[in-house]
């Protein structure tokens, strides 16, 4: 399976992976998925936001009869220039540990889900979790149409391209209710388990930090780089200047992280003063109050340049179910359990009411959201195994 989505969306250069929503390589992507689950004889269900399900049993009948589902599975889309594990890993350990339950005989006495969600990472229309986020009815259809990538095409376009009705985009209570219990393998993004000193491949997820997305906005007016008197600028990127070292200042002085990693400019010619400058701040922490401090004090900056802080996306603390995360550690032997800063889509089904946890697999070097993302097939293996482990005590026959 690892072999088959490798060169799916991989650039030849840096090896990083260019997999955004509603894309050819998207389209490519959940071809593989339904080729997977339909040779397992798996039924595959498609909800209202276009996230994909294969089901192993009937989860109708099961949530009539008062036994929902237990559903795993994650992301196949990747941020741009990504890593090969971030969302993958968790959808291939979801049929591997299919495979191995049945291998072994197991009759679950309930359904197994394996779900691929829609653009997770929203690296092309810029909010994270836009499948599970509509799906939830954390984001309104209405919104998720009218967001636009950075050549202007509205998701509502991309579906169309894509062969979707956007007008079909919306919650989809029906879905979320098939699932009694998600459970979320995820490559780790950081270092926890790598600098454990005990040998842990992998580890229970607790909690996700408060993270958000702001877009920044500078305006100024654009002129000639070489014959405009500097007292006669209106140079929109100095705002944005300031709100770069403003945001990393923020962070460190309220404990938290803020990253700019995207920003775009007009005209942007070199040789032409920009007269409009758009950046995206993504600040996270432990502590939704200290992020919040960050984006007021970059927000105050932006306004110093006459510009604007635009929140698009904000998920506040969000623990996964405790006694699932209990169950799961305890059943796996004890392992470590440990929060992330990263969101997920299970975070989402968290906020929804979703039963929910997740497992990480351990990252020797931590780096994530790059080409350097990597994880051991040895580490790999033992997260199918856990996830095995996991599916057999959620969906077996009650002790
Ligand atoms: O941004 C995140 O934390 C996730 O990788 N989408
Ligand atoms: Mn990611
Ligand atoms: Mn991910």
């Amino acid at each position: 399976m690892w072999r088959d989505l490798t060169p799916i969306g991989r650039d030849g250069g840096t090896n990083g992976y260019h997999r955004f929503a509603w894309t050819r390589e998207d389209h490519t992507l959940r071809e593989w998925f339904v080729a997977q689950a339909e040779a397992r004889g798996l039924d595959v269900t498609v909800d209202r936001v276009g996230n994909q399900w294969a089901w192993w049993g009937d989860p109708d009948a099961a949530l009539a009869a008062g036994r929902p589902g237990i559903v795993t599975g994650s992301h196949l889309d990747s941020v741009p220039d990504g890593g090969a594990f971030d969302g993958p890993l968790g959808v291939v350990s979801a049929f591997a540990a299919l495979d191995a339950l049945r291998d072994r005989g197991f009759e679950p006495d309930r359904p197994i889900g394996v779900v691929n969600f829609i653009d997770e990472e929203g690296a092309r229309f810029g909010v994270a979790c836009a499948g599970s986020r509509v799906l939830t009815g954390a984001m309104t259809a209405d919104r998720a149409r009218s967001l636009t990538d950075g050549d202007g095409v509205s998701m509502a376009e991309a579906l169309r391209s894509a062969g979707r009705d956007p007008d079909s985009l919306g919650p989809d209570s029906e879905t979320v209710r098939r699932v009694g219990t998600f459970v979320e393998l995820h490559v780790e993004q950081g270092r926890h388990l790598s600098d454990l000193e005990v040998d842990t491949p992998v580890a229970v997820g607790s909690d996700i930090w408060p993270h958000g997305r702001w877009r920044i906005r500078t305006l100024g007016e654009a002129n000639h780089a070489g014959t405009t008197r500097l007292e006669d600028r209106d140079d929109a990127m100095l705002g944005f200047a300031a709100a770069v070292i403003a945001a990393r200042r923020a962070a460190a002085t309220h404990g938290c992280v803020a990253t700019i990693g995207k920003v775009a400019v007009t005209p942007g010619g070199v040789n032409a003063i920009a007269s409009e400058v758009t950046g995206w701040l993504d600040a996270r922490g432990s502590d939704e109050a200290a992020v919040r401090r960050v984006v007021a004090d970059v927000t105050e900056v932006v306004n110093d340049f006459e510009g604007l802080v635009i929140e698009d996306s904000w998920t506040g603390t969000t623990p996964f179910d405790p006694a699932l995360v209990r169950r799961l550690s305890t059943r796996l032997g004890g392992i470590p359990v440990i929060g992330t800063g990263a969101g997920h889509d299970a975070g989402i089904l968290a906020n929804a009411g979703v039963p929910t946890a997740m497992l990480f697999v351990r990252n020797p070097t931590g780096i994530s959201h790059s080409p350097e993302e990597f994880a051991t097939s040895q580490d790999c293996l033992a997260g199918v195994e856990a996830l095995t482990t996991v599916l057999t005590d959620l969906a077996g026959v009650p002790a």
